[in-house]
């Protein structure tokens, strides 16, 4: 468990806490009564902040974020060698650091990565597409190779592959991001699939597919993944998420996959939260995704 109190990618106050409120609901005790080594090595802070700037005047706490991406790039690099690592979010903008150490990661062990994102947003702006300025909105086309982020944020050792990305849980998406997710070959199963097919159906596509490629799977867990109703510690609830019951055998069927090798939570806002649900619920979900079932034994799933 690795805490990243960022908090400057979000338009408001709070992500800060969100290591915090991890940590008092309970996770490294729930991780290790499922037997689990539990190393916490407290909360990470950049030292120092480079010089960057860009031309889009909305863009807010431009060299906090680098900085942040810089420090979590090599921070989760030099972890993905020992365990697992889970990273205590702060904000979203936190992936675009993991996703570039885990990336380093990938090609040294010549193996594909491939990204799981639960969110109600793709982040698929870039520096120049974002109107809101909040750089949570961004890491996925940094991650991915878009244009514009050379020579501000640190060089990716290989840009993720779109068609190794599956988004699930997406419903809302500006313009722009739209027309990225068009011109790519991204997975995007938003909710109105989740309501036609299942989480089920589509989660085993892509779990197959990461399995044939022998890859890496990185899973990164924003909040508003899960319905506001269930959820409501995040600053940027958009109704129609997730249930507590779809969130839980997505963690329960990526446990069983075996294939989850680091993860993100993000957007965890304590000082929104009503008292502490939203973090104990991102726990349990973890617990599920290590092993917690309702059985002694395997779900039969038929
Ligand atoms: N796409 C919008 C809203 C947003 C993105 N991520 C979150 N909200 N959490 C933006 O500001 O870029
Ligand atoms: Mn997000
Ligand atoms: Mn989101």
């Amino acid at each position: 468990m690795l805490g990243a109190p960022v908090q400057e990618g979000t338009g408001r106050l709070g992500c800060d806490m969100g290591p915090s409120a991890f940590r008092a609901a309970g996770l490294a005790g729930a991780l290790r009564e499922l037997g689990h080594v539990v190393v916490d090595r407290g909360n990470l802070a950049p030292t120092s902040q480079p010089e960057v700037r860009h031309g889009n005047a909305a863009i807010k706490s431009l060299p906090e974020i680098v900085a942040w991406t810089e420090l979590l790039a090599a921070t989760i690099y030099d972890a993905s060698a020992e365990g697992m690592p889970i990273t205590l979010g702060g904000d979203h903008s936190l992936a675009a650091g993991t996703l570039s150490g885990l990336s380093r990661r990938a090609a040294d062990l010549e193996r594909p990565l491939f990204v799981l994102w639960l969110d109600a947003h793709p982040d698929l702006h870039t520096l120049d597409s974002t109107e809101s300025g909040n750089l949570h909105g961004v890491p996925m086309a940094y991650a991915t190779g878009q244009p514009g982020f050379e020579g501000i944020f640190p060089p990716l050792a290989a840009p993720l592959d779109m068609a190794r990305i599956c988004m699930m849980g997406i419903r809302s998406v500006d313009p722009a991001e739209r027309a990225r997710l068009a011109a790519g070959d991204v997975t995007v199963h938003d909710m109105r699939a989740i309501d036609e097919h299942g989480v089920a159906v589509l989660l085993r596509g892509f779990l197959e597919k990461v399995a044939a490629a022998d890859g890496l799977l990185h899973v990164s867990l924003d909040v508003d993944f899960l319905d506001p109703d269930i959820a409501p510690g995040v600053g940027t609830t958009v109704p129609g998420g997730a249930t507590f019951r779809e969130a839980h055998l997505v963690m329960e069927m990526l446990h069983d996959s075996d294939l989850v090798t680091s993860l993100d939570l993000v957007e965890l806002n304590p000082f929104l939260d009503e008292r502490g649900r939203t973090a104990r619920l991102i726990v349990d979900l973890v617990a599920s995704l290590m092993g917690r079932r309702v059985l002694d034994r395997p779900t039969r799933s038929h």
